[in-house]
């Protein structure tokens, strides 16, 4: 296995607990099919961790399903939230809960079986030499299957647009299976975080680079969902551009300015 590290100039992190506690928090829109699979799934392959379902009210019963699971299963914990409000937002409600619940490790994964559980444990071994961990499609060994070309070149085409703009050394910054140590998640300030889509893991990369983290890409197999509709959007896609351009800017007139004029003058 390889893993690729940005964040070579960032100190070692501390030791982790032998046995850390943690939670996976898992999004969830409509996904009444994917859910009781992705659950056996996770705890097949990881019986001593947790998973959080924020669920969004979703119309096909999702929720109902999540609680009537976690009633079976000390594991399972479920926040349900009262509309649709993107991917961003079910996500911070999950790692505000993660952090009061005092989780060491927060994970991100997705209900509809790309992110597979069986390799959460790799995972999981490589955030004890890093604060944050991206399971990562397009570093060496990691791979997709069954994706459309066309979904293959927008997901390459966003990351090296962020690498660009940005100058964020990352393959996926776009990616959504990961873990963070909670020193991430405190750290950055989530009451400032507004992106929703493919933008919201960028931001919390980029965040995360920029506090001084340590973080390090390792290769996953991601495959595209079996059952249930894809969110994704062509609003998702604009947020994206939009955001990743505004910051990417600003980084340039910032890097210029430090450049014309130098610290301490
Ligand atoms: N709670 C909540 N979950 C969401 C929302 N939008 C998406 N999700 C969940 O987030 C995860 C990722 O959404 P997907 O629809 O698979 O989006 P994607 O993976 O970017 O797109 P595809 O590759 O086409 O599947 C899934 O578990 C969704 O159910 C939302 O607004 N609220
Ligand atoms: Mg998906």
């Amino acid at each position: 296995m390889s893993s690729s590290d940005s964040g070579s100039a960032a100190a070692l992190p501390d030791a982790l607990p032998d046995a850390p506690r943690t939670v996976v928090v898992i999004p969830t829109y409509d996904e009444v099919e994917n859910l009781p699979l992705i659950l056996q799934r996770l705890f097949a392959a990881n019986p001593e961790v947790h998973a959080l379902v924020v669920d969004d009210s979703s119309p096909d019963g999702t929720g109902e399903l999540a609680d009537s699971l976690a009633r079976d299963d000390d594991r399972i914990h479920v926040l349900h939230r009262e509309a649709k409000s993107g991917l961003g937002a079910a996500y911070i409600a999950g790692f505000r809960w993660a952090l009061e619940c005092e989780y060491d490790l927060v994970v991100e994964m997705d209900a509809d079986g790309s992110h597979a559980p069986e390799q959460l444990p790799r995972l999981l071994a490589g955030i004890r030499h890093a604060d944050l961990v991206l399971g990562s499609r397009w570093v060496p060994g990691g791979t997709v299957v069954n994706w459309p070309r066309s979904r293959e070149l927008l997901s390459r085409g966003g990351n090296l647009y962020t690498r660009i703009l940005l100058g964020l050394d990352l393959k996926d910054a776009t990616g959504g299976y990961r873990v963070y140590r909670r020193s991430v998640l405190q750290t950055i300030e989530l009451s400032g975080i507004a992106s929703q889509g493919y933008c919201f893991q960028v931001d919390l990369a980029w965040r995360a680079v920029q506090a001084g983290f340590r973080v390090v890409e390792i290769p996953i197999t991601f495959a595209e969902r079996e059952r249930g509709e894809s969110k994704m959007s062509g609003t998702i896609v604009r947020e994206a551009l939009l955001r990743v351009t505004e910051w990417g800017a600003g980084h340039r007139v910032a890097q210029l300015r430090s450049f014309v004029r130098p610290p301490g003058r």
